[in-house]
């Protein structure tokens, strides 16, 4: 039997180049939006990214760079406010086609789809941004080709905590030696790790110099990346 039999892709920086002309740009607007005088600049965006999740990143740089902002007793409603507003401009950015796939994704999604490999996701985005991101770059039936679509808020702990990836691992119900994880960043790299999975890393815009100690391949990217190399990973060859 083959030894892959789902491959759980991470969605930022692995599917796509998301961040620094997506996502940060719908922060931005959101912010000014929400009547905030916040700029993420590219740099500072950079290391913003340590803290995984939109409204995890929104209070982390409130509380260091805000304070004021961060006592308003409407704070954790002005949250949740920027962030709606963030994923509405995000979503609308994806959908005028704004980010396209990285190389080799749409090549090895098909080329799964063809082998009986099943698909999965595993992020910390929210569902709504992977939605119009398969939509837009791979049609309007690419959700339905994942089995399994773990996504946001739906685990509590968000990577590097393993949690996202378990409960894929689980809906899939798979062990994770039948499974290989597509990453781009050390902390999706320690999230798939600590869930027991092979990995294999395509180094994005924001993680290069990252460490990525124990990946089963470190590559630029997915271009030159077959099925059979993927397989290899799996089993650790
Ligand atoms: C992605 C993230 C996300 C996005 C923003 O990490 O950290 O927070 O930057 O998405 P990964 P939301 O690639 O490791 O999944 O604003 O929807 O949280
Ligand atoms: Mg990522």
């Amino acid at each position: 039997m083959n030894p892959l039999q789902a491959i759980i892709f991470d969605v930022d920086g692995t599917l796509a180049e998301t961040e620094r002309d997506g996502h940060r740009p719908a922060f931005n607007r959101a912010f000014t939006e929400c009547g905030l005088n916040w700029h993420w600049d590219e740099v500072l965006y950079g290391r913003l990214l340590d803290i995984t999740g939109g409204k995890e990143r929104i209070r982390h740089f409130a509380e260091h760079c805000a304070p004021a902002v961060a006592a308003r007793p409407d704070f954790d409603r002005l949250v949740h406010q920027v962030h709606a507003a963030k994923t509405a401009h995000y979503v609308g950015l994806v959908g005028r086609g704004g980010v396209a796939l990285r190389p080799g994704i749409a090549r090895l999604v098909d080329e799964a789809r063809r082998a009986g490999i099943r698909l999965a996701i595993a992020t910390t985005t929210s569902a709504a941004n992977v939605d119009a991101l398969l939509h837009a770059s791979l049609g309007p039936d690419a959700a339905g080709w994942f089995a399994v679509i773990g996504a946001g808020d739906i685990v509590p702990a968000k990577k590097p905590a393993p949690d996202i990836y378990l409960w894929v691992l689980e809906k899939l119900q798979l062990p994770a030696a039948a499974c290989l994880a597509i990453e781009d960043s050390a902390n999706g790299l320690r999230a798939a790790q600590g869930a027991g999975l092979a990995t294999v890393v395509t180094v994005s815009e924001y993680t290069a110099g990252q460490d990525f100690a124990g990946a089963r391949r470190v590559l630029p990217h997915l271009g030159g990346l077959s099925l059979a190399e993927l397989g290899q990973a799996t089993r650790g060859l």
